[in-house]
């Protein structure tokens, strides 16, 4: 090829690529109609692979990349971690390029739906003393110290394995601070008393005195063992976290759908009726592992006492969403809760790409407060059910709908 039918080809599909991302990035979002009353679903995936810049993935160089092709492939964007910061509602994306590696990466939008858009770099996120292999999954807290802290899994090569054993691997707890999302402080990972740790959240007060974290012990990698859910543990010092004792304050229960594991998903938020609480539930199928999203609320004043379980799931993977790299999950580490009581739940489907989902305070209290809680047994349910429909079938009956 000579030098002028490069530059064509170059110059071609570079335009072709850069009018499919600007309108990607224009698209407007939509609300689908028909929701149940408790929140309600956007037409399109909020962040995808695609959104990320492309100059992220291409080498705009002509005579280093003639066929204006990626040389950096980004496989997956999704479990953000969220914040409204100088009135911008700002995401961190867990971003896993081809290579497996995932990273962390700001989004931001004025409309908290759409139009969201990558800054120009990536987060380089500080390492401590033992690099980590993969990072994951931040959950942004701000706290009442004025920090804002990121924590994330750090995972790394489980070093007790044979030589030939190349995937088993350590899940622990890594800590960052910053007060401008920019300049990142690492700090030294949480010390805790089980192996692993995935899922681990900053509450956003002091509680006595000390920084409060909700856990996630594990004996394994993916199995929690004798994990059995999210734990609650209190911290003297942040600057080099350590917590001895972990008490578990939402179990995983036989034929729940957190009947495997669970996990906090973002901070809860504060509201005047407890603090409200998003996590997600597994459970094993034939097909495979079923993640879910739900919700429970716990004490003011005491966080660790939970106060209303609302049986089931809250957000399950729905059409296109049950499908991706692990199929059939959905998983959310962000939400923000608006100045005039909306709250955007970002979640995440099959780890792939990145939606959301709206809802008001009000309405999450009353699901959360009026859904009846899982009594655990075919027979009760029914009984639960069959209550709904006597008081419906009076009220029906007397022409008082
Ligand atoms: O693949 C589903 C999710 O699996 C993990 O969550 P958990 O530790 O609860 O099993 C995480 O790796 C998460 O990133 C992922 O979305």
């Amino acid at each position: 090829m000579n030098e002028t039918s490069i530059n064509t080809i170059f110059r071609s599909r570079r335009a072709e690529v850069e009018s499919a991302y600007e309108k990607l990035l224009k698209q407007n979002n939509k609300e689908i109609p028909g929701g149940n009353g408790i929140f309600d679903r956007y037409k399109y995936p909020i962040l995808t692979a695609k959104h990320t810049p492309l100059h992220w993935r291409y080498d705009f160089n002509p005579q280093k990349n003639p066929h204006f092709m990626e040389r950096m492939g980004i496989n997956a964007v999704f479990n953000p971690g969220a914040i409204k910061y100088n009135g911008k509602y700002i995401l961190i994306a867990r971003v896993e390029g081809a290579d497996r590696k995932s990273f962390f990466a700001i989004a931001d939008s004025s409309t908290g739906i759409d139009s969201f858009r990558f800054r120009d770099f990536p987060i380089r996120m500080p390492e401590t003393e033992t690099p980590d292999v993969n990072v994951y999954d931040i959950r942004l807290t701000k706290h009442q110290d004025g920090w804002i802290y990121g924590v994330f899994c750090t995972e790394r090569k489980n070093p007790d394995t044979p030589i030939y054993d190349t995937s088993s691997a350590i899940a622990q707890t890594g800590i960052a601070r910053t007060k401008d999302l920019v300049n990142w402080e690492r700090l030294p990972d949480l010390i805790a008393p089980s192996k692993q740790q995935r899922n681990v959240v900053l509450h956003p007060e002091f509680i006595d005195g000390k920084y409060a974290f909700y856990t996630r012990p594990q004996d394994d990698f993916i199995e929690t063992g004798k994990g059995k859910g999210i734990g609650w543990a209190l911290c003297d010092d942040i600057e080099n976290a350590r917590v001895e004792k972990e008490e578990i304050i939402d179990e995983r229960i036989y034929h729940t759908i957190k009947e495997l594991k669970n996990g906090q998903g973002p901070p809860p938020l504060k509201t005047p009726k407890g603090w409200l609480h998003c996590a997600h539930g597994v459970r094993r199928t034939a097909a495979g592992l079923r993640y879910v999203l739900y919700l429970f609320l716990s004490n003011l004043n005491n966080p660790s006492k939970v106060i209303k379980r609302p049986a089931g799931l809250f957000i399950g993977p729905k059409g296109g969403e049950r499908i991706g790299d692990v199929s059939n999950v959905v998983f959310s580490n962000g939400w923000i809760l608006d100045e005039d009581g909306t709250v955007f739940i970002y979640y995440a489907s099959s780890d792939t790409r990145v939606h959301v989902a709206t809802s008001t305070i009000d309405k999450l209290l009353d699901y959360v407060c009026n859904t009846p809680p899982d009594l655990c047994r075919s027979a009760a349910s029914v009984e639960q059910r069959c209550d709904l429909i006597e008081r419906n079938l009076k009220l029906l009956n007397k022409g008082n709908t």
